[in-house]
């Protein structure tokens, strides 16, 4: 008998969700993670991330967002950690733009609460924004951003207390899928699980190899302005005339708020050659938005980190059983959106693992729509 029924291949925001609903469930999980709990190298880390509900991206992932919201509250309260902030989001632009019709046909398939702000109501309600006259502004209360390092740890430490096995600082060299387990092997050892998941962020193109997925990995640049004391603002997403979406977080770090751009044209790298430092030119661009947009905000930058996004081409996930290793699940290609989902992607990975298939809605996500 192999010694584990799953092994997981990276803990990060995904990784360490599959790990606790796998343990959970009682199956015996090894986890496996290049760095520290909760580290800096990868897509999990920044203090805070948007989590919302009328989803510009698609209607498809409204089920999603529905059960991930029960799955981060049910985490708070059994981790005892302040993982979930409501502060309400705003979704602002052009009313024929992306975001706003996106998000305004999530919102009306799926009867989610929202309300609808022309450019002069959304003055008055929040008077540090200057929408241009023809822009509007969808507005759900449910909004707001998650803790991600505090979410991190809340799985693994909820993973570990019902038994799964975490190795820190072990980097996967490669993994093996034979006829009745699987073989992971690492810096340090070699493992024999009956299953595998990989949840390897910007590492997956690596791992999964011999897929070919066409995922293409780039830097992004997350900062931090200092919040002059007024009006408390929402979680913001901004598309504006020149489409390049922007978006602010009141995380409240040191007083201030996060910005940063979404889209960027953000440059290629891999996990190894990712230039950490930020630039004044990369400052001077959030700045000059908020300029523009919140000028309240456009202060002193207090903070500045490099992240990641592991990106498809039409900005979906992949989430999946290996098409041709039916003991391997994997989840990658979170294309910049994806952190919001972790609880409900720990829950699918572990159907996918323990049934075969899930109850949730994952069509859109299949590694088999790039070959077609
Ligand atoms: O997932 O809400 C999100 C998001 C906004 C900007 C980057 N990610």
């Amino acid at each position: 008998e192999n010694a584990y029924d799953v092994a997981v291949v990276g803990l990060g925001g995904m990784g360490s969700a599959a790990a606790w609903h796998l343990a959970r469930r009682g199956h015996r999980v090894l986890g496996l993670e290049r760095f520290g709990a909760a580290h800096e190298m990868g897509s999990s880390h920044g203090r805070s991330r948007i989590i919302r509900q009328a989803y510009f991206e698609g209607p498809e992932y409204v089920p999603l967002l529905l059960r991930a919201y029960e799955l981060w509250e049910e985490l708070q309260r059994e981790s005892g950690r302040d993982l979930l902030r409501i502060t309400g989001a705003l979704m602002i632009g052009s009313p024929q733009g992306e975001l706003v019709s996106g998000s305004l046909g999530s919102a009306g398939e799926h009867g989610l609460p929202h309300e609808l702000l022309d450019a002069r109501r959304l003055r008055e309600r929040f008077p540090a924004l200057k929408p241009s006259p023809d822009e509007v502004a969808l507005y759900e209360e449910r909004g707001g951003f998650l803790q991600p390092e505090e979410c991190v740890r809340a799985h693994l430490d909820l993973a570990a207390k019902r038994g799964a096995e975490l190795h820190f600082e072990e980097p996967v060299l490669s993994w093996r899928a034979t006829g009745d387990r699987v073989e992971v092997r690492t810096a340090s050892g070699a493992y024999e699980a009956e299953h595998l998941v990989i949840t390897a962020g910007p590492w997956a193109p690596e791992l999964l190899s011999d897929l070919g997925l066409p995922l293409r990995v780039e830097r992004r640049v997350m900062l931090w302005f200092e919040h002059r004391p007024g009006t408390p603002l929402p979680v913001v997403l901004w598309e504006p005339e020149d489409g390049e979406l922007f978006y602010v977080i009141p995380d409240g770090w040191r007083g201030g708020v996060k910005a940063a751009l979404h889209h960027a044209g953000g440059s290629r790298c891999t996990p190894e050659t990712l230039d950490r430092e930020i630039r004044e030119e990369e400052v001077l661009s959030v700045r000059e938005r908020l300029a523009r947009y919140i000028p309240a905000l456009a202060g002193r930058c207090l903070d500045a980190k490099a992240c990641m996004y592991t990106l498809t081409p039409d900005g979906h996930f992949v989430v999946s059983r290996h098409p041709a290793e039916p003991r391997v699940a994997m989840a990658c290609g979170f294309s910049g959106h994806g952190f919001k989902f972790c609880g409900v992607v720990g829950e699918i990975l572990a159907d996918l693992i323990s049934e075969g298939t899930t109850p949730h809605p994952i069509g859109l996500f299949s590694p088999g729509r790039f070959a077609r």
